[in-house]
């Protein structure tokens, strides 16, 4: 069974949704075994097309269940810098439905901290090894309520007068199965506030200006 991963570009005037749409059909690949198509309309702009800002849908193949989708689990310790904690993610209707992640992260120095996640799974010398920002789909850095985003960006954490955050996120474009799951890279906490691409700043386009790395864990399976 092979995971197919495709893109197709729109040909013009479609609207630019922040929510994710899907669709599902079912299609018989070479193999014979019946898989699930879904069309995800909120992908991005493809590395070697100029699509000038159409939205291009991406094809994810997966293999077809037909009992009902089994919540997926996973877990991160930060213990990758200064900030430690542990967050729980859950995905009650995978692989479209959204991510919950959830939990505490303490010593943080009070207010806003960016909080993404991050391509690679390593912490061999220390959060910078998580390298950039996961961007499956060659988009600008952003908010993670709008289309143009990565889809590893989360915006802001909030740390309270004691170093403190409560982290409570639900993202529809993460996932924990098939070709575009995050489990196996890390999280990673900044220093400072993440502009969401507004700041103007050189690096307001690719990691929203948010500093340092103050924490980070790699996401495993729970
Ligand atoms: C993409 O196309 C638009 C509109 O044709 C153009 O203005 C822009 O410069 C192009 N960008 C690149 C990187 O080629
Ligand atoms: C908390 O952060 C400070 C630096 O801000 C560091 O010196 C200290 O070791 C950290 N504490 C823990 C428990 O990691
Ligand atoms: C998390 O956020 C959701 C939606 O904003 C809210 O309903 C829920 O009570 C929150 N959970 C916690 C533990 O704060
Ligand atoms: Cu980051
Ligand atoms: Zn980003």
């Amino acid at each position: 069974m092979t995971l197919l991963v495709a893109v197709v570009v729109v040909v013009t005037g479609a609207p630019q949704s922040p929510a994710r749409t899907q669709r599902q059909v079912v299609v018989t690949n070479p193999d014979n075994y019946p898989s699930l198509l879904y069309i995800n309309s909120a992908a991005g702009r493809g590395q070697h097309t100029n699509t000038s800002g159409s939205p291009i849908f991406e094809l994810i193949l997966y293999p077809a269940d037909p009992s009902p989708p089994t919540p997926r689990h996973a877990l991160v310790v930060l213990g990758g810098g200064e900030a430690t904690g542990t967050l729980t993610l859950t995905q009650e209707a995978p692989p479209t439905g959204p991510v919950h992640i959830e939990g505490v992260i303490s010593n943080l120095t009070e207010g806003k901290h960016g909080f993404h996640i991050h391509e690679k799974g390593s912490l061999e010398n220390g959060c910078v090894s998580a390298k950039g920002h996961y961007n499956p789909h060659m988009r600008n850095h952003g908010n993670p309520k709008h289309l143009e985003r990565h889809v590893g960006d989360l915006g802001n954490i909030v740390a309270d007068p004691t170093g403190t955050a409560l982290v409570n996120i639900t993202d529809p474009l993460l996932t924990l199965v098939g070709p575009r799951s995050i489990i196996g890279r890390a999280v990673v906490v900044h220093a400072g506030v993440d502009d969401l691409g507004l700041g103007g700043h050189s690096s307001s386009l690719t990691t929203g200006n948010a500093g340092g790395r103050v924490g980070c864990g790699v996401i495993g399976h729970a």
